[in-house]
């Protein structure tokens, strides 16, 4: 099947590219090129986080983002190289970023594709060395070649997406990534610039034991949260919260376990971005056998309204998620 090419594990990104290109005849490469272009972004980012602590990147830059986040130094760097090598590589015609209030436009009229990102997710743990990450969504782009950006190329459902991933600036870095044909993950080997295939075909566990959720915030949950977290805690689940997404949900992923982010008093309609963190984490859970939902719908069925939009998130082991869904059902079913 195209999911499992039974690759020895040596292989470099670069070859698995070209050996799945391979596997589809009307392929015309852009796709390829297009996941080189990210994958050389994540290297330098990736040198920028190692050696931040030398050259002072860690701590505020001063500015803030249109979050209203105080903006880290390496967010700017890191969004600035994604664009710069996005932009150069020539596929990608527009960007949507966290670290920007509006559609970013390429000026790649024949780009065949639409980019959704956050550069650096987690990245107030900067400077305290806990593991970021970055997340990419990657589109079709709707709208007429050589025209202006439209609405229907930057607020596709998450069902929509050509392909999607995160890099996770770790103990290692690793470069998980699917297109919709199962995932496969790649770690960094910094002294030779290369990433090597290390989880081929990644599948979660369909149930698991850990739990992760901000429980500062547990007292202004909606019942049917409280309920499922007392689930959590009468079943003596693991609670596993490091307060970076993409090092939880890569956890999770492996481990099994679920990583809930709900509507609180603080946040109405969760934290988490919809376009450019929620619909890439959601695409990848599904495509290794697990699911993301906000409480009541699957997350790749929400049409986006607005290019910032927050959702409600659970997302992860399949029986985890639809244990905690059966928690809203009962609470609509109550009403
Ligand atoms: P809280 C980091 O700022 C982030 O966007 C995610 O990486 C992380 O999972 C979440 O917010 C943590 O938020 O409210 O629990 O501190």
């Amino acid at each position: 099947t195209k999911e499992n090419l039974g690759l020895p594990v040596g292989t470099t990104l670069d070859r698995f590219i070209k050996r799945k290109q391979d596997d589809f005849p009307y392929a015309t490469g852009e796709l390829s090129q297009l996941l080189r272009d990210i994958a050389l972004a994540g290297k330098i980012i990736n040198r920028e986080i190692t050696r931040c602590g030398l050259i002072n990147l860690a701590g505020a830059f001063g500015a803030t983002n249109v979050q209203g986040e105080e903006q880290q130094k390496l967010d700017v760097v890191a969004n600035i190289r994604f664009i710069r090598a996005l932009r150069n590589g020539g596929e990608v015609c527009a960007i949507i970023s966290e670290e920007d209030e509006g559609i970013i436009d390429l000026e790649n009229p024949n780009g065949k594709y639409v980019v959704a990102m956050d550069p650096l997710d987690g990245s107030s743990n900067i400077d305290v060395n806990v593991s970021i990450g970055t997340i990419f969504s990657i589109y079709r782009r709707k709208s007429a070649p050589g025209g202006p950006i439209t609405d229907e190329d930057v607020l596709q459902k998450g069902s929509e997406q050509v392909a999607a991933g995160y890099l996770l600036y770790g103990t290692s870095s690793i470069l998980v990534y699917t297109t919709g044909y199962g995932v496969n993950g790649f770690t960094y080997e910094p002294s030779l610039g290369e990433f090597f295939l290390s989880h081929q075909s990644l599948k979660s566990p369909e149930d698991g034991k850990i739990y992760s959720v901000n429980e500062g915030s547990y007292n202004t949950f909606e019942p049917a949260v409280k309920e499922y977290i007392e689930y959590c805690k009468s079943r003596e689940f693991s609670g596993r919260y490091i307060g970076s997404l993409v090092a939880d949900f890569h956890r999770n992923l492996m481990k099994g376990g679920i990583y809930f982010y709900p509507a609180s008093a603080k946040a109405p309609n969760g934290k988490l971005r919809l376009v450019y963190e929620c619909n890439a984490l959601a695409f990848i859970a599904e495509q290794a056998g697990g699911a993301a939902t906000d409480g009541h719908q699957r997350i790749l069925d929400i049409t986006p309204t607005k290019l910032h939009q927050r959702t409600p998130l659970f997302i992860g082991s399949k029986k985890m998620v639809e244990q905690a869904g059966h928690f809203f059902k009962q609470a609509t079913e109550h009403h």
